[in-house]
């Protein structure tokens, strides 16, 4: 049988018109054990990677995507809108071509992964770029959205959560129960909500019999929720989740406190350290604010924070590829060599 995504798998949770279900056959990700990473940093933790980058375009955005516009679709919209750090978009651009709907995305000027702007781009959007951070984005994107024929995709757009919550899903179908923990990376900050949502439908339903504690990443030079306060000129490489003042901010920290999880930041050393770390020991490529959740395994791990045999997931939320400057900057450039087999002999010591 056909995987037909996220929503006809779980349509008693994402209700709407099968006339009108647009899906690109998101979801049903991989998870992910990690081998050699937790014996060679001696965690103490049973590992796995909830594998988001596997989605059709790259990230964990489709989830919700697919849902925010097959209903847009349904209500008869005729283009959807987004601001956008840039997975936002290249999702947005993607389900509206194949609602043959027009998309209309906003990005910050310059500090948007080239993968990202390349699949917005291919997708057919309208790309605008404004001269300033994401926040001013999502103001601009907030006004145009008035307009009757343009549905607003952004995550305060309630489908896009319902959408994401089917990862939790996955995962609690996956391991047969939900996890210990539960580490992700904050940007605007609906994700780590959508999880939590998921996790606690699962357990209503008797299909997990715990909760996690959910516990996310912001950049430390991104961390309004960790600083308590609205950060005006955000900073940090990992470029998705340059964000100073999160639309969920205020569900992002109930989530931590009713779940007895947390919301902390790891720097833009360690989020690089760890991103390096999960594609040169376990083989996986995944996008820099990915890395901000294994940052913080690693880093809670290091200050004794798990009990032995603790379960924790770690999403890594978008493909490396996405961010290919990134990956370059952060390894040794090409060797160049005559085009013979002792000049690269010369090279290697096994
Ligand atoms: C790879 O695309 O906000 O905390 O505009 O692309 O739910 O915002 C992206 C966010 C984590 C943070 N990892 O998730 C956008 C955007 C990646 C991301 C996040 C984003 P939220």
């Amino acid at each position: 049988m056909l995987y037909p995504g996220i929503i006809k798998k779980y349509l008693d949770f994402l209700p709407v018109a099968e006339t009108s279900i647009v899906t690109l056959h998101e979801g049903n990700t991989p998870l992910f054990e990690s081998q050699r990473l937790v014996k060679e940093l001696k965690l103490p933790i049973k590992l796995f990677y909830k594998l988001e980058g596997l989605n059709p375009t790259g990230s964990f955005k489709d989830r919700g995507m697919t849902y925010a516009v097959s209903k847009a679709h349904e209500a008869g919209f005729k283009a959807v809108i987004c601001a956008s750090t840039g997975n936002t978009s290249a999702a947005a651009a993607a389900y509206a071509a194949r609602a043959g709907m027009q998309a209309l995305v906003v990005i910050p000027k310059g500090k948007v992964a080239l993968g990202k702007l390349a699949q917005a781009q291919i997708h057919g959007a309208k790309v605008f770029q404004v001269d300033g951070n994401f926040d001013q984005a999502l103001n601009v994107v907030k006004e145009v959205a008035e307009h009757p024929k343009v549905s607003l995709v952004n995550s305060i757009n309630p489908y896009r959560l319902m959408g994401q919550q089917s990862a939790a899903f996955e995962i609690v179908e996956s391991l047969g129960d939900a996890p210990d923990y539960h580490f992700i990376p904050v940007g605007n900050a609906g994700n780590i909500v959508a999880y939590w949502r998921g996790y606690k439908k699962f357990y209503e339903i008797a299909k997990a019999k715990k909760l996690p504690k959910m516990c996310g990443f912001q950049a430390a030079g991104a961390a309004p929720i960790v600083e308590g306060h609205v950060i005006e000129h955000p900073e940090t490489v990992a470029t998705a989740i340059r964000i100073g003042n999160p639309a969920n901010w205020k569900f992002a920290e109930e989530v931590a406190a009713e779940s007895q999880g947390f919301i902390k930041a790891v720097t833009d050393e360690e989020i690089l350290d760890a991103y390096r770390k999960v594609a040169q020991i376990d083989g996986y490529f995944c996008e820099p604010a990915s890395a901000a959740s294994l940052a913080g395994v690693i880093k809670m791990a290091q200050s004794g924070f798990f009990k032995s045999g603790d379960t924790v997931v770690c999403t890594l939320t978008g493909h490396g590829l996405k961010d290919p400057d990134q990956a370059i900057q952060q390894s040794p450039p090409p060797i160049p060599i005559s085009a013979d087999a002792q000049a690269l002999l010369k090279h290697i010591n096994l």
